[in-house]
């Protein structure tokens, strides 16, 4: 009741956007940034070519179909099918890696609408811009140098993954979820939803529903983020609802570390009295585990 989640402007001073971060990330593990200097006007044409895909005939969407037996989730693929022992999660999503260049294969792209591809390069560079700029700030807010996140996840090989989800207008919304809770592995979580509401994080035993707020970037902390502060940040766990009338739409850009990747506590956080609370391994076990909930 009354309780709303944090939404920091980053045209703050430097250390109240440091103060800021550091709290929400450690209360909340989420939260909203507004004057992030991604052109609104950019984020509007996001959002019209993924609306634009969805809205293809569902045949021409079928052709991207996704493969998860190959070990690549890229493509197209619903969740719309009966899972005994869960609700049913009622989203269509669209995956792809979006960076970095080396990694990523346009033939995955949609190539429907044909501006699908230069709109997604152009945010791909805002999102690099305002990822190394969280990074940085983040890291300061842990007491610590700049860099030190951005280069324990990777550094260049950072990767990006773009997920659009599309949930339908569902006739029954309490039968269904848009997405179960969870929380996400990434290391952040930087997501732009339509104005149809639905999305709820966890905060101190409730669910809290996220108001939709024009152009704002909501922010997810994910599990890597969590093992690497020791805890001190924490990864957010939520769920979304579907709307009986309309289509709800999110645009989620998964940060995440290459799969080769060693994460674990940072040794600068962690002595004789604050031990390491989570084990140390790589990114591609840490997803292994997660996928085939085994214990970490
Ligand atoms: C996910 O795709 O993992 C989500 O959590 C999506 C949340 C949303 O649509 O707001």
């Amino acid at each position: 009741e009354g309780v709303t989640v944090p939404v920091i402007s980053l045209s703050q001073p430097h250390d109240v956007v440091v103060d800021e971060l550091s709290k929400a990330c450690s209360e909340w593990g989420f939260f909203l940034i507004t004057d992030h200097g991604i052109e609104p006007s950019l984020i509007g044409r996001l959002k019209e070519v993924g609306e634009e895909f969805f809205k293809l005939p569902q045949k021409e969407k079928e052709s991207y179909a996704n493969d998860p037996s190959s070990g690549s989730f890229e493509g197209y693929g619903t969740k719309m099918t009966k899972n005994l022992d869960e609700k049913v999660e009622w989203v269509d999503y669209y995956f792809h890696i979006m960076h970095p260049p080396k990694k990523l294969n346009h033939d995955m792209w949609p190539k429907n609408p044909s501006s699908y591809r230069g709109v997604t390069e152009e945010y791909n560079v805002e999102i690099l811009r305002t990822t190394n700029q969280i990074l940085e700030l983040l890291s300061e807010g842990l007491g610590l140098d700049g860099k030190v996140l951005n280069s324990s996840l990777g550094g260049d090989e950072i990767e990006f993954e773009m997920k659009i989800n599309m949930y339908p207008p569902c006739a029954q919304p309490q039968l269904a979820l848009g997405v179960e809770p969870h929380t996400d592995m990434s290391a952040l979580t930087i997501l732009v939803p339509n104005d149809v509401p639905g999305l709820q994080v966890w905060k101190d035993g409730n669910w809290v529903a996220v108001n939709y707020l024009p152009n704002a970037l909501f922010v997810h902390v994910g599990d890597q983020l969590e093992v690497l502060s020791n805890g001190k940040y924490k990864s957010v766990l939520h769920r979304s609802l579907v709307n009986k009338e309309r289509r709800r739409m999110s645009w989620a850009v998964f940060v995440v570390p290459p799969h080769e990747a060693v994460i674990g506590p940072l040794p600068e956080l962690i002595d004789e009295k604050i031990p390491a609370k989570y084990s140390t391994k790589t990114y591609a076990e840490y997803r292994y585990r997660k996928f085939n909930k085994i214990p970490q």
